[in-house]
């Protein structure tokens, strides 16, 4: 095991055993959502994983530690200190590590850290992407890379339209990553079932998800997989709301100079302010049928 990594001890007695388990990150706590929803939010997810027969292993960095596997008291600090923790994206870790820092990770280092931990299956809200402007900017997620690299299924929502969802899907293409529907045909993003994209495969039930994954992994890849699994129906989102408040962040992203790593974080944040809250409780949902996707995915991998 990596002599950096601490797996908290009832996610161990279940990966040692064969249990079903599923990986959680905390940039979105952090970074995703405000106090003190995002920490009511990381344990309802958690409970929505036991209830669906699987151990949660929500992972950050603490004490310079790769943590899979946190306390309440771990949550709750994250959530608090929101901003004030390092999002830590794949250059990030050596020097927290080094240095004894904290850090929330994101969809790559997640999957980093679950990868060396044994945890196959990731739920989240959304992933990273390639941005608007790309061409220009070169602002593409690391997120993207460590699917191409990283043996990870990652189940979420799709991804928001403050990126440009063709070329991220044309991205994922190039690097060999099946980008599966969950019930649907199209690409989902995020607050809304619908994209206009479609997506690679559309599978309709975890038994399915386990059986492509397991397939990944006897063909002997070693990138992941990437699982998209649109928000309920009665949370979703009006299209021309969200798309305005989306235009309008973008707007004062530019406006305010924002660049790198802050890009994400000051979209999101921005997109929830202009919706007054609404969004937030959209997100909170799909979050949640994603975790229990992930929790029923993982029970039939574990078989
Ligand atoms: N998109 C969301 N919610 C999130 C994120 C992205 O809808 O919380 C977070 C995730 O942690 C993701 C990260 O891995 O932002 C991507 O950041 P960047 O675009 O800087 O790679
Ligand atoms: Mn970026």
């Amino acid at each position: 095991m990596n002599k950096y990594l601490d797996i908290a001890p009832e996610v161990q007695e279940a990966l040692a055993a064969g249990k079903p388990v599923v990986a959680l990150e905390s940039t979105i706590i952090s970074h995703g959502m405000p106090y003190p929803k995002n920490v009511e939010t990381a344990m309802l997810v958690e409970q929505t994983i036991r209830d669906n027969g699987a151990v949660p292993a929500t992972i950050a960095v603490i004490g310079g530690r790769l943590k899979a596997g946190l306390s309440k008291e771990e949550i709750e600090y994250l959530g608090k200190a929101g901003r004030g923790v390092a999002k830590a994206s794949r250059r990030d870790l050596p020097a927290l590590v080094a240095r004894g820092a904290d850090g929330a990770t994101t969809v790559t280092t997640t999957m980093m850290i679950a990868y060396m931990a044994g945890i196959k299956i990731f739920a989240t809200g959304g992933i990273g992407g390639v941005h608007r402007g790309a061409e220009v900017t070169m602002d593409i997620s690391a997120d993207l890379e460590e699917l191409a690299q990283t043996p990870v299924m990652v189940i979420c929502a799709g991804a928001k339209s403050i990126l440009d969802l063709g070329l991220t899907l044309e991205y994922l293409e190039t690097k060999g990553v099946p980008v599966i529907g969950y019930g649907t045909q199209e690409l989902p993003a995020f607050y809304t079932r619908q994209s206009g994209f479609g997506v690679d495969y559309r599978v309709d039930c975890p038994e399915e998800l386990a059986a492509m994954f397991a397939a990944q992994r006897e063909l002997g890849y070693k990138g992941g997989m990437l699982v998209t699994n649109p928000i309920p129906e009665e949370y979703a989102m009006d299209k021309a709301v969200i798309d305005a408040a989306i235009e309008e962040a973008l707007a004062q992203c530019q406006a305010q100079g924002v660049r790198g790593k802050e890009t994400t974080p000051f979209l999101l944040a921005k997109v929830v302010e202009l919706t007054g809250g609404d969004s937030l409780e959209s997100n909170i949902k799909l979050v949640l049928n994603n975790a229990r996707l992930a929790a029923r995915t993982a029970a039939e991998l574990a078989k």
